[in-house]
């Protein structure tokens, strides 16, 4: 009986029983000569349309010889491996060879016939034994993973190439892909190992005059926040608008007193308190998704930043416990960090601890934009300019009995995190809030 009889000396590995599949493509060599293998160890992948399988080895050995090539067409029993077979290995004892892992979509069928072959002994006498093989270390080209693992790693787009094989011989398995991407959430930088491929470089100087300027550091740091944020967070963004027409009228009331205390109040100061109040109701929109993705860190505090422009780059100096301060103090403080950004004097601590960002182009112009979320945190509200608009009072009747009135109408961008966030959520906040803003004694309840 062959299970009786110890196996040495070299071994053909032949593709195995796999169902209906044909001329199925190999799609990953995982071994190569010189490798020492257990049974059960991955020596192949090959995919076919409907699934990706891999080829165990039935014995332990040395993988003396590879016979396929990647993008090779084999089907049941083409050549794959000549192996080295270790005398009374575990495939001795069990003739009964495992049959090839097909996590999906359909289970590989049984392995029917024995997948091993001795070959003469000719052949074996005249191949001088390998040296006994270091265990083998992973190189980027030939990262050892199963194409359960290759295929989550695409779908998250984690380069396999940087992420640490915890298995034998140095395999990446499910978790170290997990690990992989934890990791890199908490801290990995932007755009790296992340699939995204590289701008190409071009020389414009091809197609006429240029000049090199370098970057400010702001501009450097905010770029790199920037792509972070991207890539991290699928960004949509809700646009909205609301009637300030009430608010601008107490703004111009507030006017002379504003400029006593040697303020000038901007409609961006009433909409951080606005906001604050809606925050309030909307514990969501000041949290932060925990490492790991699995709960929310939920923030009872109303610190918000605000980006400012400056010379240099956008920077984002943060206001704290809005909901505690009066409309005056809020525009001092902004006006204070506004002006420290653009002397650059702010301190890290000033650009801590927001828990919801505002950029406000209002002074400047257009009608609406997509402003980037301030990862971690997942939500950010962008702010055009006030535009005096027509508003029928008959609501959605065209032929009701009504006039057109005019009004000041703010437009609002929010970006959230749609990990975090529904879009109905979103519109709920934005509707929130232009309600408040557009009735503004609602701030007192
Ligand atoms: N609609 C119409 N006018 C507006 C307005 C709006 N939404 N917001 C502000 N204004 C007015 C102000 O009332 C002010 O008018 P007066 O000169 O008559 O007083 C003028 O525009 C200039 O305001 P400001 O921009 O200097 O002041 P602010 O308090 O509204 O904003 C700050 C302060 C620091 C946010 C702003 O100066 C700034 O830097 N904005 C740019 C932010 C940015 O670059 N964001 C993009 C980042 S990408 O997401």
């Amino acid at each position: 009986m062959a299970a009786e009889e110890p196996v040495s000396g070299e071994t053909v590995i032949r593709v195995p029983d796999i169902g209906d599949f044909e001329d199925v493509e190999v799609v990953e060599i995982l071994v190569g000569p010189g490798d020492q293998v257990e049974v059960e160890d991955a020596l192949v992948s090959i995919e076919s349309e409907k699934a990706t399988m891999e080829i165990p080895s039935p014995v332990a050995g040395l993988i003396h010889e590879v016979r396929v090539a990647l993008g090779d067409s084999v089907s049941e029993g083409d050549a794959l491996m000549v192996v080295l077979a270790e005398a009374a290995s575990a495939s001795v004892q069990d003739p009964e060879p495992a049959p090839p892992v097909a996590p999906s979509p359909e289970p590989a069928a049984s392995v029917s016939e024995p997948l091993v072959e001795p070959l003469a002994e000719k052949v074996a006498k005249s191949t001088p034994a390998p040296a006994a093989p270091e265990p083998k270390i992973p190189s980027p080209e030939g990262v050892h993973a199963g194409p359960g693992v290759r295929r989550r790693a695409r779908e998250l787009g984690v380069n396999l190439a940087e992420a640490q094989g915890t298995g034998p011989l140095g395999r990446i398995l499910q978790d170290d892909v997990t690990d992989h991407v934890r990791a890199t959430m908490q801290g990995g930088g932007a755009g790296q190992g992340r699939g995204v491929p590289p701008v190409p470089a071009v020389d414009f100087s091809r197609f006429g005059p240029v000049r090199e300027e370098p970057l400010a550091k702001i501009r450097r740091v905010s770029a790199q926040n920037l792509s972070r944020s991207w890539l991290n967070a699928p960004h949509v963004t809700q646009h909205d608008e609301a009637d300030l027409t009430q608010l601008e009228g107490f703004r111009r009331e507030c006017k002379e007193e504003a400029a006593r205390q040697g303020l000038k109040l901007s409609p961006l100061h009433f909409v951080l308190k606005a906001v604050a109040r809606v925050l309030l109701e909307f514990p969501d929109f000041r949290s932060s998704l925990a490492p790991g993705g699995e709960a929310l860190i939920v923030k009872d505090y109303f610190h918000l930043g605000v980006a400012v422009d400056t010379d240099n780059g956008l920077v984002v100096p943060v206001i704290r416990d809005v909901d505690s301060k009066g409309i005056f103090e809020l525009a001092r403080e902004l006006s204070d960090l506004a002006e420290r950004a653009r002397a650059r004097r702010l301190g890290p601590g000033d650009m801590q601890g927001a828990c919801f960002t505002i950029s406000s182009l209002g002074g400047i112009g257009g009608t609406a934009f997509t402003p980037i979320v301030n990862v971690p945190e997942v939500a950010i509200l962008g702010l055009s300019k006030l535009r005096v608009q027509p508003h029928w009072s008959g609501g959605t009747d065209p032929g009701a009995d009504a006039v057109f009135e005019s009004r000041a109408v703010l437009p609002l961008s929010l970006s959230y995190d749609h990990r975090v966030i529904d879009g109905a959520a979103a519109a709920r906040f934005t509707t929130r809030l232009a309600v408040i803003m557009g009735q503004p004694a609602h701030l007192l309840l």
